[in-house]
């Protein structure tokens, strides 16, 4: 059974996840209208990822006891000044995205919940793996710098960028 505090901070991880997916959608769009095809098909992976993540928490929630809370969203950016940008903004996401799933590690083990500790590390790893694909990416982008030709090759060759989910690393 969840403790009501774990209960509210799962739940606020729900929304955040939620909005991730959003985030992510909206990145699609923008890289789909600007014909980076690749670029669009990854966002819109790490959206149905994001979406997963979400899925998870609200069936571990009301398996524990508790009632998942399904919230009202906040409308993510739509613009971009360039596909660099987007990536760094996606960067930035995830580091915000893992402080959040640190801090509810920590109150998981104040509240001695060991059981949603546990399930936590699964978000853990998957956080790591997510802050390093997105580095990755910056770093191409970085030795791309203005070259079309590269910017092409770039949209065609993200594809081979995957993003390992934890569940295929034997943490699940
Ligand atoms: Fe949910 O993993 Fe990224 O944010």
């Amino acid at each position: 059974m969840l403790s009501k505090t774990i209960e509210d901070v799962l739940n606020t991880q729900i929304k955040i996840e939620a909005e991730s997916s959003q985030i992510y959608l909206a990145m699609a769009c923008w890289a789909e209208v600007k014909g980076l095809e690749g670029v669009s098909n990854f966002m819109y992976a790490q959206s149905d990822e994001e979406r997963e993540h979400m899925l998870k928490l609200v069936k571990f929630v009301n398996e524990r006891g508790g009632h998942a809370k399904i919230s009202q969203l906040a409308e993510p950016s739509v613009d971009f000044i360039s596909f660099k940008a987007m990536f760094e903004k996606l960067l930035e996401h995830e580091i915000f995205v893992s402080q959040s799933i640190n801090e509810l590690v920590h109150i998981a083990l104040q509240e001695k919940d060991y059981a949603t500790h546990n399930f936590l590390q699964w978000y853990v790893a998957e956080q790591i793996e997510e802050e390093a694909v997105a580095r990755t990416i910056l770093d191409k982008i970085n030795l791309i710098g203005d070259d079309k030709g590269g910017l092409y090759l770039f949209d065609r060759d993200i594809a081979n960028i995957t993003v390992t989910s934890a569940s295929n690393t034997g943490l699940q």
